[in-house]
């Protein structure tokens, strides 16, 4: 079978197929079909977005939504982060945090994946939380924030680590495991 995962975002598509790589019978192909994005929660996008691309492709979709929050900036970015990411950045985020320690630099990323089919839509979410770091870490993967969030548990940002181990903790793999458990009670 193979779903369909509307994105410009090349990364996401690297992402899930590393992610669902041991599921046997399953690719994921990246589609350049642009959607609407409402303004909204994660979960509003992600299920308008996969309701518009399946009424156009008539095939099964995928459309992810993901943020990036900073709890002591009461979430933003959130579900503006690729606007921030764009104008911002993360010299910006560093900055709006600088006299802040500790609890004040916690942070989660959430996904929100849409998946829809000929019996409607569903909805998988997944959030990793973490610190945003001091300054920017990257050895040079990952992507947009990756090279400020150092999940719980880490030293390293998600951009001091290879793709595959971003993946076997990140908020994209913990909503494509539930998407995973959908695909696999379907039969
Ligand atoms: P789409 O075409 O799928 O929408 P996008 O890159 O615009 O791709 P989102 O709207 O879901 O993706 O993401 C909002 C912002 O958060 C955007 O700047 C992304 O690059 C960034 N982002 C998403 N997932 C991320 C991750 O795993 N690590 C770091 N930044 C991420």
């Amino acid at each position: 079978m193979k779903i369909y995962f509307a994105t410009g975002n090349p990364n996401k598509i690297k992402e899930a197929n590393i992610i669902l790589k041991d599921l046997k019978g399953i690719s994921v192909e990246q589609i350049k079909c642009p959607y609407p994005e409402v303004q909204g929660t994660l979960e509003e996008v992600s299920e308008f977005g996969a309701k518009y691309v399946y009424e156009k492709i008539e095939k099964p979709i995928i459309v992810e939504d993901s943020g990036f929050f900073v709890e002591s900036l009461n979430g933003f970015p959130g579900t503006y982060s690729k606007y921030v990411q764009e104008t911002l950045g993360n010299e910006g985020i560093l900055k709006l945090l600088e006299d802040k320690e500790g609890d004040d630099r916690n942070a989660y990323f959430k996904t929100v994946i849409g998946y829809c089919d000929e019996k409607g839509v569903k909805l998988f979410k997944g959030i990793v939380k973490g610190k945003v770091s001091y300054e920017i870490r990257s050895k040079g993967y990952g992507f947009a924030y990756d090279s400020i969030f150092i999940p719980d548990g880490e030293d390293r940002t998600f951009a001091e680590m290879k793709t595959e181990e971003k993946s076997e903790i990140s908020h994209r793999k913990k909503a494509f495991e539930e998407f995973k458990k959908f695909l696999c009670n379907m039969g």
